[in-house]
């Protein structure tokens, strides 16, 4: 079977949803659905891969869940027309990442430079989950023999580990893809779509630090259902320095502050940094603070308060949910089935 064009990407259900996570990545998959089929997924597997008292548990998990296809929804995600679905309804993530943790090397993996940020100085202690995170996101990626992934810059090293999967496995396996008819390689090589002014939104407290859902403090990121005062609030008292702001954008590049604050201004207005730059260069960050307070809540407030409204129907989400999770199960078993064959496990047809 030929490859056609299919976008797949997922969000971690691990609470505290961030405006990273949108202008990074839920806005262009807003985006890619007017031109692509696209796979949304609400990653519930990858989620359980740090400690239980990290992820919270089960009644946590179910809720964060929800407030992932929520925050879909109310972003503009049609569930009708794209596929919306949790990870684990589909058995073919599990199975695939097995096939690539054969595939994959270990010196592959142990080059991840978020493994390392997140296991931390207790590695011994960090889960083999977590450590094979990447294989099975490369497995979410081709069960649905994806070309493009949206994501933010944060995810572009586990990108090209994926395309190494990818072509270790077309290489490791051609006789038999040929034997079995498809045409060149079986698994695409996915394109990485990291576009727009805020590939990687940095923390309102720290502009080298990224905005992070495990940062312990709340201020340091606008979250997805903050209402309009916190997010005015947590603008105004964002760190910035003592200039006022450049006309060009070479003069951010030693600011991390007011570089993060103008691509955060420039992502939500849809407008370049340099045509931002020239109607706020010169000004103090106080007026500039208020006018990019203004455009977050204009923004945010009603994807807040849609996502508040679509929580408080548990019952409509599940069902998204489900009905999403059938549609992927059957490409997800055509892939299944295929790799059952080019690797030579004997199956029921
Ligand atoms: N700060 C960010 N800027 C731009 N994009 C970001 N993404 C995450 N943070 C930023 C993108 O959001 C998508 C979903 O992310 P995820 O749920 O898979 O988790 P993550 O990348 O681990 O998110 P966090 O907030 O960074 O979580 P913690 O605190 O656990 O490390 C991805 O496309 C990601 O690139």
């Amino acid at each position: 079977m030929a490859i056609t064009e299919r976008v797949f990407s997922g969000v971690q259900p691990t609470g505290n949803l961030h405006l990273g996570n949108y202008l990074g990545a839920i806005v262009n998959f807003v985006k890619l659905q007017e031109t692509h089929n696209c796979v949304y997924c609400v990653v519930d597997m990858h989620a359980i891969t740090v400690p239980v008292t990290v992820w919270g548990g089960p009644d946590e998990l179910r809720r964060n869940t929800r407030e992932v296809t929520a925050a879909f929804i109310a972003s503009g995600i049609d569930p009708a027309k794209q596929i919306i679905f949790n990870q684990s309804q589909v058995s073919g993530h599990a199975e695939l990442a097995w096939v690539f943790n054969c595939v994959a090397r270990l010196g592959w993996l142990n080059r991840m430079t978020q493994f390392k940020e997140k296991a931390g100085k207790d590695r011994e202690n960090a889960s083999v989950g977590l450590y094979d995170y990447p294989v099975l996101m490369a497995s979410d990626i081709l069960l649905y023999r994806a070309t493009h992934v949206p994501v933010g810059e944060d995810q572009k090293q586990h990108l090209e580990l994926c395309r190494d999967i990818a072509q270790k496995f077309n290489n490791d396996f051609s006789a038999s893809i040929a034997a079995q008819g498809h045409d060149g390689n079986y698994f695409p090589m996915p394109e990485p779509v990291i576009t727009g002014a805020a590939t990687r939104v940095m923390s309102l407290r720290d502009g080298t630090k990224k905005m992070s859902k495990s940062d312990a403090s709340d201020n340091s990121r606008i979250n997805l259902t903050d209402d309009a005062d916190t997010i005015a609030q947590k603008i105004r008292r964002a760190k910035t320095d003592p200039e006022p702001l450049p006309s060009e954008e070479d003069g951010l590049k030693t600011r991390p502050e007011a570089d993060n604050l103008v691509g955060i201004y420039s992502a939500l207005a849809d407008r370049p940094k340099s045509e931002v730059l020239r109607e706020f260069g010169g000004a103090q960050f106080s007026g500039f603070k208020t006018s990019l307070a203004d455009l977050a809540v204009e923004k945010l407030a009603p994807i807040a308060a849609e996502m508040k409204r679509l929580t408080g129907d548990p019952g409509y989400i599940d069902q998204v949910l489900t009905d999403g999770g059938d549609r992927a199960r059957a490409i997800a078993n055509e892939t299944m089935n295929a790799v059952r064959d080019i690797m030579g496990f004997i199956h029921k047809r």
